[in-house]
Formats: C-alpha cells, sequence, structure tokens
C-alpha cells in the first residue's frame, strides 16, 4: 500500500503550510468525527508542533453521538481544546467563537490581530467551516503581504483574521482498513481503493455495528439478507435500485458508488467508523 498518494503535491503543500503556520497564532484543526485517529495526519501533527489549536470533529451530524462523546473526553485528555460541530449549521458556532475568545493569544507585539488558519486532510469540511466562519464573523477582506501567493487575509470580528485557504494535507494511510475507512468518508481516491471494496468494507462494518435495520429500511431489504456475504449484500442493493448492466447482471460498481454517496450524505443513520477501543493497548 502506498503511503502517500501525489508525493509532489504532498511536499507542496506541506511546504505551503509550513511557511504560512508561521505566521498563524491559533489553528483550527479539523478531523472527521467518525473517524478521529486516522482522519489526523502525523506529519501535520510534527509540523504545527506547540502551536495553539483548537480540535474540531466536524460532520459529528453523522457520527454516533455516545462515541463522539467518548472520543470528545479523551481527546480533551490532550492539551488542546476539543468540540464537536457539524458545518452544515450556523448552531456550533457559538462554542466554537467561545472557544476562540479564550484561546486568543495575549500580549502580542505591535497590538496585531490574532490570526487563524484552518487546517486537515481532504474532505472534512475545511471550506465549510472557513465559509460558516466568514458569514457569521467577517468585516472586511484585503491582501496582505508575506503570506503564499493566492492566499489572503479575511478579516473576522474581535480582532481576528483568517486564511482564506485551508492548509490540507493528505491522509497518513497505515494500513488496508485505515485505506478503506478513509475511502468511505472520501478522503481519499478511489484510484486508491475501488467503490467496490470500500462498499463490501463498509458494508461488513454495518453489519458488524448492528446498523443494518436502517440499512435494510433504506433500500427495501430483508433481514435475512443481513446474513448475506458482502458481495451478495451490494447486490441486492443493486437490485434494489435497478443497477444492472447490459445482459441483466448487477453493475456492483454502481451499486457501491451509490452507496457510498448514501452513506455520505447521512441517508444511512449515523455511523462511526472507529471506537476508543480499537486503539486500546494491545
Ligand atoms: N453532514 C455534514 N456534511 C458536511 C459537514 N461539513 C462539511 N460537509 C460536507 O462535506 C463535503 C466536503 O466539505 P468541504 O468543506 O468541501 O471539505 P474540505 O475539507 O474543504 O475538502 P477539500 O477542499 O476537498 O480538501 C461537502 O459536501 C460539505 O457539504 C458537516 O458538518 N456535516
Ligand atoms: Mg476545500
Amino acid at each position: 500500500m502506498e503511503k502517500s498518494w501525489y508525493p509532489g503535491l504532498m511536499a507542496r503543500e506541506e511546504r505551503r503550510l509550513k511557511e504560512n503556520i508561521k505566521y498563524i497564532d491559533l489553528v483550527l484543526e479539523v478531523l472527521d468525527a467518525r473517524l478521529p485517529m486516522t482522519s489526523r495526519n502525523y506529519r501535520l501533527q510534527k509540523l504545527l508542533g506547540s502551536k495553539k489549536r483548537l480540535v474540531i470533529l466536524n460532520k459529528a451530524d453523522l457520527a454516533e453521538i455516545n462515541l463522539t462523546g467518548r472520543w470528545l473526553e479523551i481527546l480533551a485528555r490532550e492539551k488542546w481544546p476539543v468540540l464537536a460541530f457539524n458545518a452544515r449549521k450556523m448552531s456550533g458556532l457559538n462554542r466554537l467563537e467561545k472557544l476562540m475568545v479564550q484561546n486568543k493569544p495575549r500580549n502580542l507585539q505591535y497590538r496585531r490581530s490574532s490570526r487563524l488558519m484552518v487546517v486537515g486532510i481532504p474532505n472534512v469540511g475545511k471550506s465549510t467551516i472557513i465559509n460558516r466562519l466568514v458569514r457569521r464573523f467577517a468585516v472586511r477582506t484585503g491582501e496582505r503581504a508575506g503570506i503564499t501567493r493566492g492566499s489572503q487575509w479575511i478579516r473576522l470580528r474581535d480582532g481576528w483574521e483568517m486564511l482564506d485557504t485551508p492548509g490540507f494535507l493528505p491522509p497518513y494511510i497505515k494500513s488496508n482498513v485505515n485505506a478503506k475507512a478513509l475511502a468511505a468518508i472520501g478522503c481519499i481516491d478511489f484510484k486508491v481503493v475501488d467503490e467496490e471494496r470500500t462498499a463490501k468494507w463498509l458494508l461488513k462494518k454495518i453489519i458488524a455495528r448492528r446498523k443494518f435495520s436502517s440499512l435494510a429500511k433504506y433500500y427495501s431489504l430483508s433481514e435475512e439478507d443481513a446474513n448475506k456475504n458482502p458481495a451478495k449484500l451490494l447486490d441486492e442493493i443493486g437490485v434494489s435500485r435497478g443497477c444492472f448492466k447490459k445482459g441483466g447482471r448487477v453493475d456492483r460498481t454502481k451499486a457501491a458508488q451509490l452507496l457510498l454517496r448514501d452513506f455520505r450524505r447521512g441517508e444511512l443513520g449515523r455511523l462511526s467508523l472507529e471506537k476508543p477501543e480499537d486503539y486500546e493497548e494491545t
């Protein structure tokens, strides 16, 4: 398994991040609430060093509430404040703003604004979070020297400035399971793990986590289908949704794409893809 895809892009983004991070007072580190450990990039951790940050478990609306609660407890033992977030809604912004105020750097030289940057792996919701902050808090935008070309500072209220482009790093893929989980939440390309393998992994997960009934309801499957192997189950979903190839065979790729799309939209109910006990000492 390749550890990093697009090494060129990775190197460029890492360089850009390193350059920008110097100017930043507070980092918003965005993770996916369904996959908090795996959606963290350890190289990013290294790069950030002791930089002050808030950890955001985004897409909490798609994760299981009790598991998110436990992840929050665990992550809160680290140095940084952590919050569950749903960037699709404006409602979580109050709590985020409160944390921003509490973690605003004091004693800045030259009484300049405090600077903020959003970072994370692809598709975790960085741009959505930036848009939310802008819509709620932006005062005006303006260009400033000293930052990578192409990025701009957006002035927010209460003496904050935010970089308009998020810092981004590809996820770190430790194992095959990791890759499938990251593919399921849309953080890696299907060139790395294809849709069918990802979908079959997801179906196994859904059954193992006893979430079959909402899947069955959504695709009008029968209870007995829970005993089928993932490939056969995917076929049933294909049949239920009319995904056929010429000649009448089920088009598994199409069925897989459909399943993954529905999962990402939350149509199959809340599902967290990793639990704290997966990380307990072995
Ligand atoms: N359900 C749900 N969807 C979200 C949330 N935040 C973002 N999304 C959706 O997730 C998808 C990706 O969001 P983006 O904001 O584009 O993510 P990004 O991190 O900027 O992605 P890249 O630019 O590809 O790195 C979009 O379809 C968003 O609407 C959330 O809290 N809940
Ligand atoms: Mg984006």
